[in-house]
């Protein structure tokens, strides 16, 4: 029953009633059939003249024309070097939970580099019984899971520490994807080289310039990782590690390495640069957090939303967005419609998944009123979304990583958003 949408003060019936009185046109997402002629209706229209392409027209498609501002985005003084940077995800204009791979976040810390599977090699040495090399056909031949996963770089949001800043969703959440993969557990892979008693780590690197080595205690790397050749049912693209990256799920996306071709047991964390110099969180009190793997429960609202304006009056509207949580499934999402006042269950496309994004919706009857839209999620443990004044008493300003205070829309009476804080 949860799937069926309930519009709060309108029936299905009420709907269809109130569109046939026209004046109450207002509280309708319809228009009454009667009236002018509609020439999109009553015309012949040009692709009804003609034929449309024929199949050998395009091998493989991109999405149509019309959609072309559905796109990766930069925020222009982020990127200092396009080669070493990061871009958004379109989640303000996305549906559903599936990240299609052509508009998903990319993150290079030495660009996006071009590999052949025949190129291609996976090293797994250090305290091992039996130091070994796979070729792609090698990892063909073990057997293979499927399961979806969001990946969301720690910095997610992190410009937006210091208040409210960047203006839509795109770019103060859209350091995130969720794809369904295809590949082998490393579990498979590290049973095959047998580890020594000694080994309780793995440093994990890639193949680019940057490497991105992180080390990955042995606990989560026998659980739930894959090595991973498969996303939304087709090939990794180039730009996210063609053809083998590392998925760590509900960890944060520094450790998912690309172009994945080192794994080495050691006995103890390597301490790289990119877990010393980068991917700790500056406390107020001048010490670090370290080891900050997993990505704290959070959800925003991708419409309506800077980006996404309401375009109509009064009356049905949807309200929808995402949640995720790296500890497990989302059990329940809140909306509030007045900065965090008053909250409202919303409704789940699906029930969580673990560690995946979840779809939620608010099927709501908008007076034109303003609005202060927020959303708030809460995972399997029980983990309730903070504030964002809430993690400053913790985290103070300092913090780049690990942002995951709830966001606040401001939508007005004309339907414009913009993004700010209540307190
Ligand atoms: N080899 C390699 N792996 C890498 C990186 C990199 O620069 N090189 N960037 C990391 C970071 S910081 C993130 S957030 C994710 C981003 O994955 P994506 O580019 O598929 O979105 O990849 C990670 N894996
Ligand atoms: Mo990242």
């Amino acid at each position: 029953m949860s799937d069926t949408p309930k519009f709060p003060n309108t029936s299905r019936r009420g709907f269809l009633k109130a569109a046939a009185g026209g004046a109450a046109a207002a509280a309708t997402a319809g228009q009454a059939a009667a009236g002018t002629p509609d020439p999109a209706i009553t015309e012949v229209q040009p692709w009804a003249q003609g034929f449309g392409d024929g199949v050998d027209a395009v091998p493989y498609g991109m999405p149509i024309e019309h959609e072309a501002h559905v796109v990766r985005r930069n925020v222009d003084w982020l990127t200092a070097d396009v080669i070493s940077s990061i871009n958004f995800t379109p989640i303000h204009a996305l549906e559903g939970t599936i990240t299609p791979q052509g508009c998903a976040f990319e993150r290079h810390h030495s660009g996006a580099i071009e590999m052949t599977k025949q190129d291609y090699r996976l090293m797994i040495n250090g305290l091992v019984d039996q130091p070994l090399v796979f070729t792609y056909a090698d990892l063909e031949r073990f057997p293979r899971t499927v399961a979806t996963f969001f990946c969301e770089c720690a910095a997610n949001s992190g410009m937006e520490w210091g208040g409210a800043q960047l203006q839509g969703a795109q770019f103060t959440h859209g350091m995130i994807h969720n794809m369904e993969y295809t590949g082998v557990s490393l579990r498979t892979l590290l049973n095959e080289t047998g580890i020594k008693p000694e080994g309780k780590w793995i440093y994990v690197e890639g193949a680019d310039a940057s490497s991105n080595g992180r080390s990955i205690p042995l606990e989560k790397a026998l659980d739930d990782v894959l090595v991973a050749f498969f996303a939304n049912g087709e090939a990794l693209r180039k730009e996210h590690g063609y053809p083998v990256r590392l998925v760590v799920p509900g960890w944060e996306g520094n450790l998912w390495v690309k172009w994945l071709r080192r794994i080495e047991v050691t006995d103890m964390p390597t301490e790289s640069r990119e877990e010393t110099s980068k991917y700790t969180d500056l406390m107020p009190d001048g010490r670090a957090r370290k080891w900050t793997w997993e990505m704290d429960a959070k959800s925003v609202i991708t419409s309506p939303s800077p980006q996404a304006p309401v375009r109509h009056g009064p009356g049905p509207m949807v309200i929808t967005g995402l949640a995720w949580s790296g500890r497990g499934a989302i059990t329940g999402v809140d909306v509030s419609l007045d900065g965090g006042q008053n909250w409202r269950e919303a409704r789940l496309a699906a029930p969580g998944e673990q560690k995946a994004l979840t779809r939620f919706y608010l099927d709501h009857v908008w007076d034109g009123s303003e609005m202060l839209l927020q959303a708030r999620a809460r995972d399997e443990t029980g983990y309730v979304q903070p504030t964002k004044d809430q993690l400053r008493e913790i985290r103070g300003r300092n913090s780049v990583y690990h942002n995951n205070g709830i966001q606040t829309w401001w939508v007005k009476a004309n339907g414009e958003a913009e993004n700010v804080e209540v307190s």
